[in-house]
């Protein structure tokens, strides 16, 4: 783990999706972070300690799914299929296919293994999956600030977790999507799909991967804007989070799986011409059952240097 000490950044961009609006000063004190996401491996050493099942892994309950098409409501998870040329990027269902047996040991269905992939992030993680592991590890999940602050390794207000060049003298900062999203992969990077941990240069704060590979879980309930700007430059909110749903301003519909919190930083599946979400800033709200191909986390522990292990 990487150790962060305390400060106040900006937090939001006012340059892209209105989500990320509006730029407000945040103040969190220090904490340490998981230098990589978890890893295949790290997972499966928590699995093979508990006997845990993950979200994806589980059957499903009709109860929570009363539109759906029974005979879907089998263990899987939703997984990306490139397309054969362009299609209606509105439509996601155009490159996600529901997989049943897709789960982190089986990242596209069965058949699929993680053999080569112990050192690459662990995928088909749902909300609930992440805190589990984090409780078993002693740890806990970053709320967006931390994971913003910690993405913005000291260049406040910068673009990109690295300054504002997409990829200075020509190189590629991290693991995104090159060239025209869902079909055409152009790999400048080198990876289609994930990349083992550490493959891209740290940020400032010596953190990898924090932008794409796997988007990153938060504890935050997803909000469509972030709170107003502090009227007075020393009122900054402290160690900010929105813990529960009534408080993110969106109504939870029936059933508790609809609820939303923050997921950060894009993943191997973000293209400029479909979703510049490759930034410190971005963010999107993810079911909290869901568990995708490209959803992974990281962990951190509050408090002081030495705090845990
Ligand atoms: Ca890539
Ligand atoms: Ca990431
Ligand atoms: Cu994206």
């Amino acid at each position: 783990m990487t150790w962060i000490p305390g400060g106040t950044f900006r937090m939001g961009s006012a340059d892209f999706y209105p989500e990320e609006r509006p730029v407000h000063r945040v103040t969190v004190d220090g904490f340490r972070m998981d230098t990589r996401p978890v890893t295949v491996e790290e997972f499966r050493r928590f699995v093979k300690a508990t006997g845990y099942v993950t979200v994806a892994e589980r059957p499903l309950d009709p109860a929570d799914y009363p539109d759906a098409d029974p005979t879907l409501l089998v263990p899987g998870s939703l997984v990306f299929r490139r397309s054969a040329g362009p299609v209606d990027l509105r439509d996601y269902r155009n490159w996600w296919t529901y997989v049943p047996g897709a789960c982190w040991r089986h990242p596209e269905g069965p058949g699929s293994d993680c053999r080569r992939r112990e050192r690459h992030p662990v995928t088909h993680i749902a909300y609930e999956d992440a805190e589990s592991y984090a409780a078993w590890a002693g740890k806990e999940l970053p709320t967006e600030a931390e994971w913003e602050y910690a993405a913005r390794g000291g260049l406040d207000g910068a673009v990109y977790a690295w300054g504002d060049e997409f990829a200075p003298d020509g190189q590629l900062m991290a693991n995104t999507w090159q060239g025209h999203f869902p079909w055409q992969n152009l790999l400048t990077d080198g990876y289609e799909g994930t990349s083992p941990v550490g493959s891209f240069p740290p940020n400032g704060y010596g953190f990898y991967d924090l932008t794409g590979n796997v988007w990153e879980w938060t504890c935050d309930y997803f909000t469509p804007r972030h709170a107003a700007e502090a009227a007075d430059a020393c009122c900054a909110p402290r160690n900010p989070r929105v813990s529960s749903a009534e408080s993110s301003g969106i109504a939870a519909g029936p059933g508790s799986h609809l609820q939303r919190k923050v997921i950060k930083g894009g993943s191997h599946l973000c293209a400029p011409d479909y979703c510049l979400r490759y930034r410190p800033a971005a963010r999107q709200g993810e079911a909290i059952d869901s568990a995708t191909c490209h959803l992974g986390f990281r962990c951190v522990i509050r408090g002081s240097p030495a705090a845990g292990r």
